[in-house]
């Protein structure tokens, strides 16, 4: 056993759990920083913890570093501070320039503080709603390459992230993305998305495949599930996925065969991969070192992202998935596509000659 977990490249994930003492399994893989190295500058943000600052760290014979500093917050359980260094755990195994990077932590003395490197963007999905339109195609897809080599890396190491989201994505100023929030029971406690479903399990059901939902059977195919809803979300510039719909009605579409139409401008090989990640069957679905593979390749040869989703088979697709228009029962487009929670896209009915329901009957569906 000593031989396998020697073998380079074979380095697998350990769940902290396995540990019998929780401090013994930071200590193993979190460095102690004296919290006399650590400036606090401000506050940033609330974790479920206590707050998220900015700030400054200098280790004795190294560069002062801009560091995110996460506090846990005073009078907290023993259990509350095990789950809080618990993701310190996790992230002081990974070392990946696509996965944000621990430095270390403060436990000896008080507030307990994990420290990671700065990301001057912050989170992704607030960072492309204020910069909605900004960046080129090809800048897009270099963010979701890196979040695709982020998460090979992990799916490589054994480890299932199961709350892959635009939201848990930091990005610098470089635009480099990175995968953010790990987690045990507690990444899914900490997130407002995640909802209780009738068996119990606390999921973010808009990032979750089907059988993730249903049967709780997490893997890195449900991670590539999750993975191509973040590709939506970034294409549409933090767009949430499937709007305003209910969580029931989400997971009933899904099962249904419904899938998220076309983001606006999106290349369609880019669409494709996000179909592919899409697939119910989770063997057919693409491993993340093809998507990686696949995003390099669009990367060297940017002409092949310029072939667009167009908007009448964008239009296809809303009447294929919504099946018939219910023989007369709406008397205008809009009437129709508001009935069908699609009310933002009237726009572009109209702009594109779609503007009776007889025109969109017209529409051929193949
Ligand atoms: O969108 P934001 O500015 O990015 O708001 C949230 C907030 O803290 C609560 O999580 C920000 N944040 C978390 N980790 C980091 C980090 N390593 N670098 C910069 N900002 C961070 C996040």
């Amino acid at each position: 056993m000593h031989f396998l977990f020697k073998l380079p490249g074979v380095r697998t994930y350990i769940d902290p759990h396995t540990y019998e003492d929780p401090n013994q399994a930071v200590h193993e893989f979190a460095k102690e920083i004296e919290a006399s190295c650590i400036t606090i500058e401000r506050v940033i943000g609330a974790g479920e913890f206590g707050e998220v600052c900015s700030g400054r760290l200098k280790l004795p014979g190294k560069r002062e570093l801009p560091v995110a500093i996460k506090t846990l917050k005073v009078g907290y359980t023993e259990k509350q501070r095990r789950d809080f260094l618990g993701e310190a755990s996790i992230m002081g195994q990974f070392d990946h320039p696509n996965i944000i990077h621990l430095e270390g932590v403060v436990t000896k003395s008080k507030p307990v503080m994990i420290v990671t490197e700065y990301m001057e963007n912050g989170s992704l999905d607030t960072f492309l709603k204020k910069n909605d339109g900004q960046f080129t195609v090809i800048q897009l897809v270099g963010m979701l390459r890196g979040i695709a080599a982020g998460m090979k890396y992990l799916s490589d190491m054994g480890y299932v992230h199961r709350d892959l989201a635009a939201r848990n994505i930091l990005i610098n100023s470089n635009l480099v993305c990175k995968v953010s929030d790990f987690g045990l029971s507690r990444v899914l406690e900490d997130d407002a998305e995640a909802a209780y479903t009738t068996r119990g399990g606390k999921i973010p059901i808009r990032w979750t495949a089907p059988e993730a939902i249903a049967f709780r059977k997490f893997t890195s195919a449900s991670d590539v599930w999750s993975y191509g809803i973040v590709m939506w979300e970034v294409v549409s510039y933090g767009e949430r996925p499937y709007w305003e719909m209910t969580n029931q009605d989400v997971i009933k579409a899904v099962e249904e065969g419904y899938r998220l139409p076309s983001p606006m401008d999106c290349p369609a090989a880019l669409y494709q991969l996000m179909l592919d990640c899409w697939q119910k069957d989770r063997n057919s679905r693409p491993k993340f070192e093809e998507i990686v593979n696949m995003l390099d390749k669009l990367i060297r040869n940017p002409s092949s992202l310029k072939t667009l989703v167009n908007a009448s088979s964008r239009v296809s697709s809303l009447l294929a998935e919504h099946g018939s228009l219910g023989s007369g029962a709406y008397r205008s487009v809009g009437e129709w596509l508001e009935a069908i929670k699609m009310g933002r896209y009237t726009e572009i009915f109209m702009e594109n000659g779609y503007s009776s329901m007889d025109a969109v009957a017209q529409v051929t569906l193949e």
